[in-house]
């Protein structure tokens, strides 16, 4: 873990998306953060030792989803999908698919797996299995304020975490994705999915992949009085009805499907609610000591 001093700084950013707003003053005690988010070995270290088994594989109960199909209550989790070309981008439902057997050892379906993936985020967790595994690890999930506050590095008001500029002398520095969101990927950062941690530059603290790869689930509710983006990041449990059931954590530092031409929340301020029953394979976490 890196060591992250106490300190003041500009939290949010009024120039992007309405839910980042307003820039405020925020201030944090000093804590510890993992250097990067927690890998697909670590979360099965911590799933042989305990016997843990995640949201996404076990089966929902009717009393969970009363709305649903009862077909859709079986393990599952939501997989992105490329499309052949271009599709309406007011529809997540475009390129999310709700996939039984999808869980964090299958995170693309049944018929993926986690070989050659082990120093890559854990994907297809909950913020309930991100708690879980805090707990075992004598850790805790970061409030928002403490993850923007390590994502920074020390670079107050900076627009990513390393500066202003996205690509310093033609040099990418996270895993996001460039082309036409959802269909073209350019692949300039050379991942289309998940990157093994670490790839990429850390920050001034230290610190890898606060930007891009995969967000993050932080410990912060989000609120409606927040605002609301558009929620491209955040898709939703489609058994779910009414869409509020589940109330919303706050997940941040973007992610490898976010693309400048729709969801350009590869940055510090950026921020999303997902709802604290979902998982997907762009979502993971790290964990704090306080
Ligand atoms: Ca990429």
């Amino acid at each position: 873990m890196v060591q992250v001093p106490a300190g003041t700084f500009r939290m949010g950013s009024e120039s992007f998306y309405p839910e980042e707003a307003p820039v405020r003053e925020a201030s944090v005690d000093g804590f510890w953060i993992d250097r990067h988010p927690v890998t697909v070995a670590e979360f099965r270290r911590f799933v042989k030792e305990t016997g843990y088994v995640t949201s996404a594989e076990r089966a929902p109960t009717a009393e969970d989803y009363p709305d649903a199909d009862p077909e859709l209550l079986v393990p599952g989790s939501l997989v992105f999908h490329k499309t052949a070309g271009p599709v309406p981008l007011n529809d997540v439902r475009n390129w999310w698919e709700w996939t039984p057997g999808a869980d964090w050892r299958h995170p693309d379906g049944p018929e993926s797996g986690i070989g050659g993936r082990e120093r890559h985020p854990v994907t297809q967790v909950t913020h309930a299995d991100a708690t879980a595994y805090a707990e075992w690890a004598g850790k805790s999930l970061p409030t928002e304020a403490e993850w923007e506050y390590a994502a920074r590095g020390g670079l107050d008001g900076a627009i990513f975490t390393w500066g202003d500029e996205f690509a310093p002398k033609g040099r990418m520095m996270a895993n996001t994705w460039q082309g036409e969101f959802p269909w073209q990927n350019l692949l300039l950062d050379r991942y289309e999915g998940t990157s093994p941690v670490e790839t990429y530059p850390p920050n001034g603290y230290g610190l890898y992949d606060m930007a891009g790869n995969v967000w993050e689930w932080t410990d912060d509710w989000f609120g409606p009085s927040n605002g609301d983006g558009p929620a491209c990041c955040a898709p939703r449990d489609p058994r779910v009805a009414p869409e509020d059931r589940f109330p919303r954590r706050v997940m941040k530092g973007g992610s490898h499907l976010c693309a400048p031409s729709y969801c350009l929340r590869y940055r510090p301020a950026a921020r999303q609610g997902e709802a604290i029953d979902t998982s997907t394979g762009h979502i993971g976490f790290r964990c704090v000591s306080r």
